[in-house]
């Protein structure tokens, strides 16, 4: 697997909007989007710092994966996105290494890019994602 770069770093929020006003403020960042990904039951905000993101990520759901995160373990950081040339090959790889897909093929996710997960049981307790600028 040939990883270029972290993408982004993704931080479970209870309040979008104060943890936004933290960053903006505390940490003089911009905030360049919004957005709600109905599928993962989330709304995120993105900031960039050199050529890694950072995404505040809150649940639209207490049944959602942040909305149970955050019941179970508080706030705090969530997953960490590398990015990858070829989604489906490190997915292959992975797996071959014994690593549990949550993920098997990419699928769409926030901020045009293509995402899969890989199990954080199977990963020494992180949540990694894969992804890939979508075409
Ligand atoms: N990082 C590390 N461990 C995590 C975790 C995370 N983000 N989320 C859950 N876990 C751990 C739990 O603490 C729990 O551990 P214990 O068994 O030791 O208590 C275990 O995983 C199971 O947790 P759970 O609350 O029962 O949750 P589920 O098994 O139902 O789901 C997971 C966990 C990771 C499979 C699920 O959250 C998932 O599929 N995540 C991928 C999708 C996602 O996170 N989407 C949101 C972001 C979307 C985006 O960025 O666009």
């Amino acid at each position: 697997m040939k990883l270029s770069h972290i993408e982004h770093i993704g931080i479970a929020v209870s309040n979008l909007e104060n943890a936004i006003k933290l960053y903006e403020t505390a940490f003089g960042l911009e905030c360049y989007k919004i957005e709600e990904v109905a599928e993962q039951k989330v709304r995120t905000a993105f900031f960039m710092i050199g050529q890694t993101k950072i995404e505040l990520l809150e649940s639209t759901d207490p049944e959602g994966p942040v909305g149970k995160f955050i019941e179970k373990r508080g706030e705090g950081v969530h997953h960490i996105a590398f990015a990858v040339e070829d989604i489906n090959g490190s997915l292959s790889e992975a797996e071959k290494s014994g690593i549990k897909l949550l993920d098997s093929k990419p699928r769409k996710g926030a901020d045009g890019l293509d995402i899969a997960f890989l199990h954080p049981k199977s990963t020494s307790g992180v949540l990694i994602e894969l992804c890939k600028k979508g075409s």
